[in-house]
């Protein structure tokens, strides 16, 4: 099968099952331009089936190794899925999902799974703009499920988790100290705790650390009571059960009615994540102008404060 050029049938392609198809299609949604806009148009009416999940925790807290039980779990469960696995931190995403790549390979010759990793590679911010594109993309390809990995906790990776339904927080138990949750805002994100490396010792005392910090959640008998499950994922134990919690918090959503009102956050910061964007772009090339260059040089000789600059900017990129 080619890989069609022309939009449409580029977007037809990759829903009809084209992975080389669906590659192309995410390689051009991280091109932000014009044709972006033009794939996410055709795109969005295909949108809205997929499972969100997000992934993260500390750097080698086992994240990726359990994403990959996950995957062999939901296919033999018969469903598709996708991964992306994000590396905001690393220039090339490359390099780091490396390991990933080769633990991963088993899933590469299954047509039910797609796996994909983006980076910065360059780009100034937008990140968490194509990652959102990109899962965007991929629910309406069809997945079952949309897995999304990231590392640490910035801000990047905080908007990130932002367009999950169901966010998976991994800890372990020498990252040990459960206010370090609390402070990186973990608590806040989180909608199941996974404690994995539970073979070594401490796993029990932070397990409990964490459900007395839930506990202190306020909470009454509508609230999502966060749980906090052992996993160790290097050997494919507690997975199943990590999974049932997953497919637990799914139901709430939908019976509370918060999936629905989370759909509509995600296109909300969608929209304005397009404004923004475009308001960054014809601001860039506002100030590359020589108009723009004199703004600047009377800003720095303070011959112009900076709100009466962005004032005349605004005016300018309006246009
Ligand atoms: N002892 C033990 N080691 C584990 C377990 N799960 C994963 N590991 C090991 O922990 C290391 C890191 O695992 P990864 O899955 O790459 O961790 P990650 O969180 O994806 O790492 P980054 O993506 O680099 O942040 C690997 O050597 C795994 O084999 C576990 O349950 N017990
Ligand atoms: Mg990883």
């Amino acid at each position: 099968m080619g890989i069609p050029s022309d939009p449409k049938l580029l977007v037809e392609s990759a829903r009809a099952g084209n992975r080389a198809a669906l590659a192309r299609l995410i390689s051009r949604i991280e091109h932000r331009n014009q044709d972006t806009r033009t794939l996410i148009s055709l795109l969005y009416p295909h949108t809205g089936k997929a499972q969100v999940w997000g992934i993260t925790g500390p750097p080698g807290a086992g994240k990726s190794t359990l994403v990959d039980r996950l995957v062999s779990r939901l296919r033999g469960e018969g469903k598709t899925v996708a991964v992306v696995a994000v590396d905001p931190s690393s220039p090339f995403s490359g390099g780091a999902i490396l390991g990933d790549r080769i633990r991963m390979q088993k899933h590469t010759a299954d047509p039910g799974v797609y796996i994909r990793s983006l980076g910065t590679r360059g780009r100034h911010g937008g990140l968490s703009h194509s990652t959102k594109e990109t899962v965007l993309a991929l629910d309406a390809a069809g997945f079952d499920v949309v897995l999304v990995e990231t590392a640490g906790v910035g801000q990047t990776e905080l908007d990130i988790l932002r367009l999950a339904q169901t966010v998976i927080v991994v800890l372990v138990p020498e990252s040990g100290d459960s206010i370090q949750v609390m402070k990186a805002g973990l608590m806040e994100i989180s909608d199941v705790f996974a404690v994995n490396k539970a073979d070594r010792p401490e796993a029990d005392k932070l397990v409990r650390e964490l459900v007395a910090n839930v506990g202190l959640n306020p909470h009454d008998e509508n609230s999502w009571i966060i749980p906090v499950m052992k996993t160790e994922a290097a050997r494919d134990v507690g997975t199943v059960e990590l999974l049932g919690e997953i497919a637990r918090h799914q139901e709430y959503l939908e019976k509370s009615g918060k999936k629905a009102e989370k759909a509509k956050v995600f296109l909300k910061e969608e929209l304005v994540d397009i404004l923004i964007e475009g308001l960054r772009n014809s601001l860039d090339s506002v100030l590359g102008t020589d108009g723009g260059r004199d703004l600047l040089e009377r800003l720095y000789r303070k011959e112009i404060a900076p709100y009466e600059a962005a004032k005349v900017l605004s005016g300018q990129a309006g246009e």
